[in-house]
């Protein structure tokens, strides 16, 4: 072992540094371009869209005829079982129609014909068929919570705390590689 192999050690280490640091930069952009896992989607991508926020429209019912979903969520009514007569997915009641908030017309006739509304604002919304008043009617429950984390749902498609952990592994990234340059050059003052 001679005296110049320590300065050899010096350079491979601070190319490990280095290399470390470049990955960690890659997952800093990876992580910065991709959603957090678990985290809310654009609402009409949404895996909830096509699964949990469908109510089947079968011969004269709705199924389920009540459903909870979330603020911004999407509900969306399908025929499922067509009859000869055509349906309506009308909001309010038979009693107190409210076709200004939401209306399909009554054009759902045949099966997979689709009718969908999102729910911007919490509440509770009845709806009804114009054609079967007495056997279809249903209701939708908006609730404020999205994903049970407590904070107001991320309308943007990267969540805040994916821009917050790529901001913060950013910097500890930049410290590395200025600090392990501060290194090298006092071990090589020749540079
Ligand atoms: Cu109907």
């Amino acid at each position: 072992m001679t005296s110049r192999s320590v300065p050899r050690l010096a350079s491979l280490a601070l190319a490990l540094v280095l290399g470390a640091t470049l990955v960690l930069l890659a997952a800093a952009v990876v992580a910065a371009e991709s959603p957090a896992p678990g985290g809310s989607g654009p609402a009409s991508a949404g895996p909830a869209a096509s699964g949990g926020n469908a109510i089947s429209i079968v011969q004269k019912t709705f199924s389920p005829s009540t459903l909870t979903v979330h603020v911004g969520d999407t509900v969306t009514w399908t025929v499922t079982e067509a009859i000869s007569d055509p349906h309506s997915v009308t909001a309010g009641s038979s009693k107190d129609p409210k076709p200004a908030e939401f209306d399909s017309g009554i054009k759902l006739k045949n099966n997979g014909d689709t009718f969908s509304h999102a729910f911007p604002a919490a509440g509770t919304f009845s709806f009804f068929c114009a054609v079967h008043p007495t056997t279809m009617s249903g209701t939708i429950t908006v609730t404020g919570a999205n994903g049970g984390t407590g904070a107001p749902a991320a309308k943007e498609g990267v969540p805040t705390s994916s821009k917050l952990i790529a901001g913060v592994v950013l910097v500890v990234a930049l410290l590395l590689l200025f600090g392990w340059a501060r290194i090298y050059r006092r071990m090589n003052p020749a540079l």
